[in-house]
């Protein structure tokens, strides 16, 4: 008799209001899920909204070629893959970022002060690639691990239309793994993690039904897959937030500075105090799209 393996499934989704079970299963896995953060109606406005930023009606997006009036939502929307900073376009996209929901969960991961430094909305429609092996942390260094990513499901997310898929348990060692050049035609971004001691065969996709919410950590291995469903998106909001003790040595060379004093201040504080206001906020990036293959899972 041949026995086919069972497929991996999604991990159950966390009871926040049980103490103790979100952060337990947090430490261990890396991640945990919350279920139906945003209700229909949010679901729908930031879906309205993702239409007019890339109509480009919310202000300019460096890189995008501009929509003509006579241009279907649906043709304009399909051309891009990625949209980095909303936050910095729309205010429903900065007010999601600093939903009660989401920042309850992430002050009893991270701490009482958070604040956040980067946004990414995915639409990938069908066809579109997913992304490599990678760790945010590769991207986004913090300096004590925090970096935290709330990844929101705008559509349901399934295997199917290229849903996230981690390795569970792949943050505890706190090691960055090398990364390497590829070519499979998969995934968007040409640089993947390699050499862990997990294989793909230990990968668990995270399908989320649309408004739930995956918050890992910027450690934990993650992929996605490309949209090979028959029509539609797979759109998502993906925010990351780290502690607000830790300075962001992000984006070197900062004029005059060590790294140990390098600290990227485009940030908002979500929660609590920011030990470093002294220092203002300043607006250094710009909201752009992800470049197509542009080397790494740029940010
Ligand atoms: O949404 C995706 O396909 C990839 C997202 C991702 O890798 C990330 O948010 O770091």
């Amino acid at each position: 008799m041949t026995v086919t393996p069972a497929a991996p499934v999604t991990p159950p989704a966390v009871d926040v209001s049980a103490p103790g079970i979100l952060e337990d299963r947090y430490d261990q896995d890396g991640f945990v899920i919350l279920r139906d953060v945003l209700s229909r109606a949010k679901l729908d406005a930031l879906l309205a909204e993702t239409a007019r930023i890339c109509r480009g009606e919310l202000g300019e997006i460096d890189g995008a070629v501009a929509s003509a009036p006579d241009e279907t939502d649906d043709e304009v929307i399909r051309r891009f893959l990625c949209i980095h900073y909303p936050h910095k376009l729309s205010s429903l996209m900065l007010d999601t970022m600093r939903h009660p929901a989401i920042v309850g969960p992430l002050t009893r991961i991270i701490g009482p002060n958070v604040k956040a430094m980067q946004s990414m909305l995915f639409v990938k429609a069908e066809g579109k690639p997913g992304q490599a092996w990678h760790q945010d942390e590769m991207f986004i260094p913090t300096r004590d691990r925090s970096l935290t990513a709330a990844w929101i499901a705008l559509d349901d997310a399934t295997v199917e239309n290229g849903c996230l898929w981690v390795l569970p348990g792949s943050h505890r060692d706190g090691v960055i793994y090398p990364n390497r050049e590829h070519d499979d035609p998969r995934y968007d971004c040409t640089v993947e993690s390699y050499d862990f001691p997990w294989t793909d065969d230990d990968a668990v996709p995270v399908e989320l039904t649309a408004g739930s919410v995956l918050l890992f950590n910027g450690y934990l291995l993650h992929k996605s897959l490309p949209n090979t469903g028959r029509h539609g998106y797979r759109r998502a909001l993906a925010n990351h937030y780290m502690s607000a003790e830790s300075l962001l040595p992000w984006a070197l060379p900062y004029e005059g500075q060590s790294m140990a004093q390098a600290d990227f201040r485009d940030v908002l504080l979500v929660a609590g105090r920011d030990p470093y206001a002294y220092k203002g906020v300043e607006q250094l990036r710009r909201p752009r799209i992800r470049p197509d293959r542009d080397g790494g899972c740029d940010r």
